[in-house]
């Protein structure tokens, strides 16, 4: 299997995380440079169907795109530890948290830092107002997640899971716009110096 990641970008690092908590290593990495359009040539598009970051091609010649796919598609082949659920409830509250994580957290701090980056100037049209509103909306998001980090080690279950992975990365790719969680936030500052100290934290970035 080949994976296409791009470093430091935060959807390939999910799947990164992922193979990182598994211990698989006979992926190969290739990796693509967006600044340089590596993701857009006729080739990549070709294989990969979209101009975008992971892609994970198969010995079969398939191509998986979507991070939260490749990482399901890998907990299939690769199943402990455990990152997706053991049981119905467990999986059902999982990926209910994953999903808040992805539409609540990761997905406005994308938009966030891709509107309000320099850098990212060549990758979009920059909107300063969809940054704003994007970073505010996360911000209001946090109290949700701190209030269940009150409760419970981890954001969906007694250990890590695909929900953590989502929301840390997601918040640690905001740090490019100095996003920081508020200090009133302790039970995320808690979780947050946890997911640091993974050692998957450190894979592909
Ligand atoms: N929903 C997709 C999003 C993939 C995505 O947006 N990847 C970014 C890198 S994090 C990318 O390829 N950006 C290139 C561009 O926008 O031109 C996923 O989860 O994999």
């Amino acid at each position: 299997m080949r994976l296409f990641d791009s470093r430091r970008a935060p959807n390939p690092r999910r799947v990164r995380w992922v193979m990182a908590e598994k211990g698989i290593d006979d992926i190969e990495i290739v990796e693509i440079d967006v600044f340089k359009g590596e993701h857009r040539t006729p080739e990549y598009l070709a294989r990969a169907g979209l101009g975008n970051v992971p892609a994970l091609e198969l010995d079969d010649g398939t191509t998986i795109t979507e991070s939260v796919a490749i990482c399901r598609y890998l907990e299939s082949v690769y199943p402990e530890p455990n990152l997706f659920g053991r049981d119905a409830k467990e999986t059902a509250v999982i990926e209910m948290w994953a999903r808040r994580a992805e539409m609540l957290l990761a997905t406005p701090l994308m938009l966030a830092v891709r509107h309000g980056h320099p850098a990212l100037a060549a990758l979009e049209t920059q909107v300063p107002a969809i940054a704003e509103s994007n970073g505010a909306g996360a911000t209001r998001a946090l109290k949700v997640f701190d209030r269940r980090l009150g409760e419970s080690d981890f954001i969906a279950a007694d250990r890590v899971t695909i929900a953590d992975i989502l929301a840390f990365t997601g918040i640690d790719f905001a740090r490019m716009i100095r996003f920081r969680l508020p200090e009133e936030f302790a039970n995320m500052a808690r979780w947050a110096e946890a997911m640091r100290a993974r050692p998957a934290a450190s894979a592909g970035v």
